[in-house]
């Protein structure tokens, strides 16, 4: 059956078909015959925002709390390259979006027209594929590709930028299309000889550690994960993106690794034999200086992106996989692994050693932070938040001081339920990306934890979240400084604050006003007494999106702390504090 229409119809058409929801966007005069036909979906509900940036960071917010992917829409040049960041931040973070362009006519590509941008080329190092489609026939196929390619084997970004013309013109709309993907086809099965060969290193390693990224809660491996944690009795460390993939609570979880990981996650890395990395890249933010990174340690590596495997650490048994079924398959293969060495206490390997010294470093080396006598501390307010609300709620964050704290402080116990930028880190990530999760996930409660500064980039998007009805809640940690950077400052450029401090002590701008007036509640604390009622205060309200401007401590810094391009060997618990190691083997 085919239908005579205009490829914008088609457009349409074809994202009702993918069973699209809701795409954030702005028109302009190259999308816009897209938006005409857009009026009449009853299926699709487009959401303008104030920023096409914030239309990009919704889209990934709404792909990660929903699991589908997430859409926006821009018009071309401008319009377009404002979604770049996004796009990046998207590319970096392995989220499945789609992005979708107006272009030039045509006939008038390449020659400098009004709003003429090659975001084609522009986008082509940092989206997983893209599309220039310039007949209006290809749209419904090329759509269809693109959520594939976005959806499928290690997500990501897919841009498509189609042409004036192409959306004027008239087709036959004809569905489903068939997918030319040649070449395209993600392995997803892991090796069993390879499964059997890490089995076999876990029961013989005496100080292992799992290594968990976010591609495990991407692979909706959660609960295998678990069952395996439990099965050999390792211990698990969740990276920046894997918060909340293993319970913060669990006994095993030894925390986050990194430069601002716990001491205990990091020696647990560092002093390992045996690495079991699962659906993670060996980010430099983890690894601290490569070549002092797990020295002794033996790597099983298991990622669904095959490029990811030895790009930054040799693995001696490579994984290509599914997190799922590789950790599925793990399971069994260390279960039998457990009955041929007739293991006496059913786990596959002998790790109280381990475990006595990684206790002992997480008594010595709790996260903890100091109070301020003349302000607020901003890690008392992000605890209390993470007690208040609980485990239940999403927490996006915004990047820089506050979103380390955040990811110390919450307490996650829910895969999932701490979205932020890791990879970009991408100033003014969180406001846009919490009014997208709210509007996936319009029952759960959502916060976006985020620094005065970030704050400053997105908070337009304030305007779209009441408007259209998504009652997001902000917490500001407001420091009146680029935290992160005057923390940086501090430490390595001798307290010469160059530009970081945004005066916003003289209440320019007053956060709370400016939450009124984008028809918000505002709420001020600056008092550690004051924290619980403002929080209550901002859970009572449901109708209407609220902030709330805490006033904190301008001098708070993060810890721990390894010094970028540092070894991990040289953490810092608290300044000049280095923590005592011995007793590691
Ligand atoms: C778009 C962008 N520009 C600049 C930076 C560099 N940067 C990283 S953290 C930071 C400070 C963020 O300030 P704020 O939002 O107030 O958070 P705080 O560190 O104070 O908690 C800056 C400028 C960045 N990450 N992203
Ligand atoms: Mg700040």
């Amino acid at each position: 059956m085919t239908e005579r229409m205009t490829g914008a119809q088609a457009l349409v058409r074809a994202l009702e078909h993918m069973e699209v929801e809701t795409v954030f966007g702005i028109p302009g005069g190259a999308i816009l015959p897209a938006y005409d036909p857009l009026l009449d979906s009853t299926k699709v509900r487009h959401v303008l925002v104030r920023h096409e940036q914030g239309a990009g960071h919704a889209a990934e917010g709404y792909a990660q709390a929903t699991g589908k992917v997430g859409v926006c829409m821009a018009t071309s040049g401008p319009g377009a390259t404002n979604l770049v960041t996004p796009i990046a931040d998207a590319y970096m973070d392995s989220v499945p979006i789609v992005a979708i362009t107006g272009q030039v006519a045509s006939s008038m590509i390449g020659t400098d027209a009004f709003q003429e941008a090659d975001i084609v080329g522009i986008t082509m190092p940092i989206t997983k594929h893209n599309f220039l489609v310039t007949r209006a026939e290809d749209i419904p196929r090329t759509i269809a590709e693109a959520f594939h390619i976005a959806g499928t084997g290690r997500p990501g970004p897919v841009l498509v930028d189609i042409s004036k013309d192409a959306l004027q013109d008239e087709m036959d709309f004809v569905w489903p299309q068939p997918m030319q993907l040649p070449g395209y086809r993600p392995v997803t099965r892991p090796h069993s000889k390879q499964i059997r060969e890490a089995a076999r290193l876990i029961a013989e390693a005496r100080r292992p550690v799992l290594y968990v990224g976010g591609g495990v809660h991407k692979a909706g491996a959660s609960a295998e994960l678990k069952v395996l944690a439990e099965l050999t009795g390792m211990p698990v460390a969740t990276t920046l993106m894997a918060r909340g993939t293993f319970p913060d609570a669990h006994p095993q979880h030894v925390g986050m690794p990194g430069m601002h990981g716990t001491v205990a996650a990091v020696g647990a890395l560092q002093r390992a034999d045996l690495l079991v990395a699962l659906g993670t890249r060996f980010d430099d933010r983890v690894t601290g200086r490569l070549d002092t990174f797990a020295p002794d340690a033996k790597i099983v590596h298991a990622d669904i992106d095959p490029a990811e495997i030895s790009k930054n650490r040799h693995a001696d048994v490579p994984i290509v996989g599914d997190a799922r079924e590789v950790i599925a398959d793990l399971i069994v293969a260390v279960k039998a692994e457990i009955e041929a060495r007739g293991a006496v206490d059913g786990r596959s390997g002998d790790y109280a050693d381990w475990w006595a010294y990684l206790d002992r470093l997480r008594e010595t080396y709790p996260l903890g932070y100091e109070d301020h006598e003349d302000g607020l501390a901003p890690q008392y307010v992000i605890e209390r938040l993470g007690k208040l609300v609980g485990p239940d709620a999403f927490y996006c964050a915004g990047v820089g001081q506050h979103q380390m704290w955040a990811a110390q402080y919450i307490g996650y116990e829910n895969p999932g339920s701490f979205i932020n930028s890791g990879g970009a880190g991408t100033m003014g990530f969180a406001v846009p990306a919490a009014m997208g999760v709210k509007m996936g996930r319009p029952d759960a409660t959502v916060w976006a934890i985020d620094g005065d500064g970030c704050f400053q980039m997105t908070n337009q998007e304030l305007a779209t979240c009441a408007i259209e009805g998504v009652p997001i809640k902000v917490a500001v940690i407001n420091n009146g400084n680029l935290g992160m950077v005057r923390q940086w400052q501090t430490l390595f450029y001798n307290e010469r604050y160059s530009n970081t401090d945004l005066q916003t002590a003289r209440l320019i701008p007053d956060f709370v006003k400016l939450a009124e007036a984008y028809g918000c509640v505002g709420i001020r604390c600056d008092k550690a007494e004051d924290v619980d009622a403002a929080i209550q205060k901002a859970m009572e309200i449901n109708d209407v999106p609220v902030v709330i401007d805490f006033i904190v401590h301008k001098d708070a810094m993060v810890w721990p702390m390894v010094a970028a391009g540092t070894s991990n060997d040289d953490i810092k618990y608290a300044r000049d504090l280095a923590p005592e190691w011995e007793n590691g083997d």
